[in-house]
């Protein structure tokens, strides 16, 4: 192994100490969704904040139907009223005469508004149906706002208390959202950006997203091929589990020419297409052309579910040539660098209006791109699967990879491989990740 290699060791243990302990993502080890409030002004009975959540994510988005957020007010609080969310119950509000609260509930629900409603329930940043783009893809939308004024309160920073046992959906589980703390005021610049003005107060909470929160199989799969060798590696049996294998649909099916059979469920049920993997996505990695100083990967993303269009999807790649991408064809590309040392990660995404869309299961359910790499010579190779993507996410969520046995191989390649072994070091690497990841 050469030295740059032998400092990540250290890194990589990291990593399989951390993602076994928590929620923690090695490929956005800074990711979260904050969720701020600020007291914008005290009342006679409260105060009004404007809660803003922002999407620290890289590659993790909220899509359609959007957030849930939750909480538990500390005393007897009401919310007197809402611009740019709703609190999806009011609950008993009647010990109130006259003036009802809009929420009397302990532990309100509340939810975005949907775009187009009238503009005195508008603010900034509010009204999208909850979809919240990744950090990563938009920052400029990776932000959703509301205001809250609270009744039966504190009313000074002294006797105000903070919500507790913050919830966030996103839309569907897998995030844990720690205790409101409170941090320094916000600052905000006026418009003519000659004045500063702060927040009376201001507190924070920080969810993260576990994905083992959400399920224990996997939501996609991985499949490979190259030009070198005529067989494909497909997505591992049963990768994203069975258990629904009895309702699948076949492709050819009538079935399919049932009106209403793409509207999606409440509860986001799938209604995937009939595949060995089960799973809704399939992201398969081509090794297409090996040029001289180049080589050239196709990547093409395939939906499987019939009941859901992805928008604003993420594709991350993991590959340690990743540190020299040449060009990205048809989709837009960012490399991910967590770790300042370590460039082997980017985020592939669709371009807006074009393929930002991945269409329902059917003709047009897929979309791809093709990546030309400048070969590194000390470690370019077509041996060992060095070729293949070591890690490889859609939407967030990790996806399942073949098994490393089934790998394509290099025709006739089998007695140097032992040698090879040794002496790579990304096969070293990868070694390490069949066994321990
Ligand atoms: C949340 O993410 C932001 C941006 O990556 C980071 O600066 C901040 O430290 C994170 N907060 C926590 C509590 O991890
Ligand atoms: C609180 O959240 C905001 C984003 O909503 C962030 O900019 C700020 O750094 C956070 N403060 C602390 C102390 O984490
Ligand atoms: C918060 O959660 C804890 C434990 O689930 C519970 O005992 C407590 O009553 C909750 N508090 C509020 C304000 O919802
Ligand atoms: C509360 O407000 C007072 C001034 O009214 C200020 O001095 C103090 O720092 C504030 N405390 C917090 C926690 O914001
Ligand atoms: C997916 O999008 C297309 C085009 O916008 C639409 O016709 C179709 O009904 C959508 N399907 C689902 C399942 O939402
Ligand atoms: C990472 O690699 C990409 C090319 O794939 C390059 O454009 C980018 O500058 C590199 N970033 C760092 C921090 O080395
Ligand atoms: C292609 O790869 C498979 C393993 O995936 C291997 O069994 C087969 O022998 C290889 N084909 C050739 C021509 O080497
Ligand atoms: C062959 C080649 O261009 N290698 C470059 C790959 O990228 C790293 C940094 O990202 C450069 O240091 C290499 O020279």
């Amino acid at each position: 192994m050469n030295p740059t290699n032998s400092t990540l060791w250290p890194i990589f243990l990291l990593i399989i100490f951390f993602s076994e302990a928590e929620a923690y993502d090695p490929l956005d080890p800074f990711g979260n969704i904050t969720i701020k409030w600020d007291v914008i002004s005290w009342t006679p009975d409260g105060y009004v904040a404007l809660v803003t959540m922002n999407n620290f994510q890289m590659y993790r988005h909220i899509m359609s139907p959007g957030w849930t957020l939750g909480w538990g007010w500390a005393k007897k609080e009401v919310i007197w009223s809402m611009v740019g969310a709703q609190a999806t119950e009011q609950g008993d509000c009647s010990k109130f005469k006259g003036n009802v609260p809009h929420c009397c509930k302990r532990n309100p629900i509340v939810v975005d508004l949907l775009p187009g409603v009238p503009y005195n329930q508008q603010i900034a940043n509010c009204c999208k149906g909850g979809v919240v783009a990744s950090w990563g893809q938009d920052p400029s939308s990776a932000v959703s706002s509301f205001q809250v004024s609270v009744g039966l309160a504190g009313t000074s920073n002294k006797t105000v208390k903070l919500p507790k046992n913050f919830t966030l959906l996103g839309p569907g589980p897998g995030y844990t959202c720690g205790p409101a703390k409170i941090v320094p005021s916000t600052v905000y610049l006026t418009p003519d950006r000659r004045r500063k003005t702060q927040a009376l107060m201001t507190w924070n909470v920080t969810c993260t997203y576990s994905q083992l929160l959400v399920s224990k199989h996997p939501s996609c799969c991985v499949s490979f091929s190259s030009f070198y060798n005529d067989t494909i590696t497909p997505c591992p049996t049963c990768s994203c589990g069975c258990q629904n294998k009895k309702d699948c649909i076949m492709s050819n099916s009538n079935k399919l020419k049932m009106v209403g059979i793409n509207t999606p469920k409440k509860d986001n049920t799938p209604l995937l297409q009939c595949t060995h993997h089960m799973c809704p996505i399939r992201v398969h990695w081509h090794v297409k052309i090996n040029y001289k100083d180049y080589w050239r990967v196709k990547i093409a993303v395939t939906n499987f579910n019939y009941r859901m269009n992805y928008t604003q999807w993420t594709l991350v790649a993991q590959h340690p040539n990743l540190n020299n991408v040449t060009q990205v064809f048809s989709f837009d590309y960012k490399p991910l660098v967590p770790y300042q040392s370590i460039n082997d990660t980017g985020m592939f995404y669709g371009m807006k209006f074009y393929n930002d869309l991945l269409m329902e299961a059917g003709n047009f359910g897929n979309v791809q791109t093709e990546v030309l790499l400048k070969k590194d010579k000390d470690t370019f190779t077509l041996k060992q699967g060095w070729a293949f993507p070591r890690k490889i996410y859609f939407n967030g969520d990790e996806c399942q990879l073949p098994p490393p046995d089934a790998y394509p191989v290099l025709p006739n390649s089998a007695q140097n491989n032992l040698i090879s072994f040794s002496r790579n070091s990304g096969t070293m690497f990868l070694l390490f990740v069949i066994i321990f990841l």
